[in-house]
């Protein structure tokens, strides 16, 4: 069978030096993704290593063993056609994981300087343990160490109940002491005797800006926009998270060309608020099977645990981005869809951006690439919950490598925002989406309204309602991670109750 999914969508490993040391109880694999789990085993060198790997059927493809080195992968790779392009003879490793662990053998840690895709990685060897994220840290990493051992998940909750572990170069997670997220574009070595880390990065958004003619960058956008398209269209009929906008639109419309059907398209709204009729145009023009699901708002804020669950963040603007994604991904029906999504498009872009200036549109895209590391806004975990995948075209690395250093000129212009992107599709999607300018998915279903809505109605005065949804947001986070409680079993509204209460015996503040 083709597989779909990737292998692995998650793991949970523990490598122990056998020196009673750094014994323990095995952790527990605590996952919010779906997925079955396939547990592996080795005693060498010295060293005990404990693998779970959170699996989509194939678990063999998620591994790989070579030389006393063994790699774990949660994710998938979209430039495995270059890089196999390094490895001695014709044979071609038969899963990713293989394909990065022969890349080791060559480079060693630089291997990840190479490597385009979403994934998280894991390689022990004798005495060291490398841990590396994809460009955009987009399926998060974290872990936990001390001498003698090292403990990494892909769920921050999956290590709630780990030992303190040591301070380390990465970021902490709140209230689970010794517990780190490893940054974007970052391989960790760490020795596993004493517990030191040393950080590499291996990506950085670029900082330098090009001047290209308006067609060149227009042609190169949509080459490489369609190349991030199909690395990440599998054996199946593509599914796209379709608002209608020129982000969406474009994906939806380079997926169709290339499949042999009619793809699936799916929009959501609620009952204050939808894009439906936008979406519908592009969906008839693109001859899609679509799809529009309405949630009631109460059942769309009632999701705000498991938002906060699947994606371990605790930025209250984020949280509003991704409850209505996560409410969709919750209505899909079945399991296993591979789903792609514009997300993201609006950072290069500066699409959320809206005024004219060009000083000010690099000052916010400055500001967004510096400063998305760590908030798991792209993590596979939003759909992971209800057992699907989900991939972002306009964070592949080649796409992103070639956004962000375009001159602010070529992303506001003529009047429009995100005009290279709508000058390269203009081909491909009716006039009118092409030039329309687009809400925010948090503004479209009304998601920041309602929550902001709920906070009122809870006796949160306006100017506190931003602290509020902190607050809410923090709450939710300590429920369902650092506690590591289920969402079905944390009501908002106690949580709403219990955060609000304090704001509302507080002075009010003056205006
Ligand atoms: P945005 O940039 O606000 O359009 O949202 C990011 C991505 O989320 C879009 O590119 C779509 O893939 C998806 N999305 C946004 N709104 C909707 C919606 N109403 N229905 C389905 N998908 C959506
Ligand atoms: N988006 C944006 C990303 C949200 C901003 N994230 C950030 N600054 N790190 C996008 O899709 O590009 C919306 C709704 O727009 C989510
Ligand atoms: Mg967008």
């Amino acid at each position: 069978m083709t597989q779909t999914l990737p292998a692995a969508v998650g793991f949970l490993a523990e490598i122990r030096a056998e020196t009673g040391r750094g014994a323990g109880r095995p952790l527990e694999p605590v996952f919010a993704s779906l997925g079955s789990r396939a547990e592996l085993q080795e005693q060498s060198a010295g060293q005990a290593l404990r693998i779970v790997l959170l699996h989509s059927g194939a678990p063999d493809d998620a591994h790989a063993r070579a030389g006393g080195r063994t790699l774990a992968l949660a994710g998938e790779l979209y430039n495995q056609d270059e890089l196999v392009r390094l490895l001695p003879g014709a044979a071609r490793p038969d899963s990713d994981a293989a394909l990065v662990l022969a890349l080791f053998e060559i480079y060693d840690l630089h291997a990840f300087r190479l490597l385009n895709g979403r994934f998280a990685a894991l390689l022990a060897a004798p005495g060291r343990v490398v841990l590396g994220t994809d460009h955009a840290g987009s399926v998060p990493l974290y872990l936990s160490a001390a001498p003698g051992r090292v403990l990494a998940a892909t769920e921050a909750k999956a290590l709630r109940t780990a030992p303190a572990g040591r301070r380390l170069p990465a970021r902490p997670v709140r209230r689970l002491p010794g517990t780190h997220q490893v940054p974007a574009g970052t391989v960790l070595d760490i020795q596993v005797a004493a517990g030191d880390c040393t950080a590499h990065r291996t990506w950085a958004p670029p900082l330098a800006r090009r001047t290209v003619p308006e067609e060149e960058a227009a042609e190169t956008v949509r080459h490489a926009l369609d190349r991030a398209v199909r690395t990440r269209t599998g054996p199946g009929t593509p599914l796209v998270v379709l608002s209608g906008g020129i982000d969406s639109s474009s994906v939806a419309a380079l997926a169709a060309r290339r499949a042999a059907g009619p793809i699936d398209t799916v929009s959501m709204g609620t009952d204050l608020a939808d894009e439906f009729p936008q979406a519908r145009v592009v969906a008839q023009h693109l001859a899609s099977a679509h799809r529009e699901v309405t949630v009631p708002t109460g059942d769309l804020l009632r999701r705000l645990p498991h938002t906060v669950w699947a994606a371990e963040c605790l930025d209250p603007d984020i949280i509003e981005y991704l409850l209505p994604l996560t409410t969709l991904y919750l209505r899909l029906a079945g399991t296993g869809r591979r789903i792609l999504t514009g997300y993201g498009a609006d950072i290069p872009l500066g699409g959320m951006h809206r005024e004219d200036r060009l000083p000010e549109l690099d000052t916010a895209i400055c500001r967004d690439m510096a400063t998305f590391d760590g908030l798991n806004e792209m993590t596979p975990t939003l759909s992971g919950i209800s057992g699907h995948w989900s991939t972002h075209p306009y964070w592949d690395r080649d796409v992103l490598d070639l956004l962000v250093p375009l001159e602010a000129g070529l992303k506001r212009r003529y009047g429009q925002d995100k005009w290279v992107l709508r000058a390269a599709m203009g081909d491909l999607l009716p006039h009118e989406v092409v030039i329309r300018p687009k809400l925010g998915v948090h503004e479209g279903s009304g998601t920041s309204s309602s929550f902001t809505r709920l906070l009122i109605d809870a006796g949160v005065v306006p100017e506190r309602v931003r602290q509020a949804k902190q607050l809410v947001v923090q709450e939710l986070f300590d429920r369902v991670v650092t506690e590591g409680r289920h969402p079905n079993e944390v009501p908002l509204d106690t949580v709403v109750e219990q955060v609000t209460g304090p704001l509302l015996s507080g002075a009010r503040p003056v205006p």
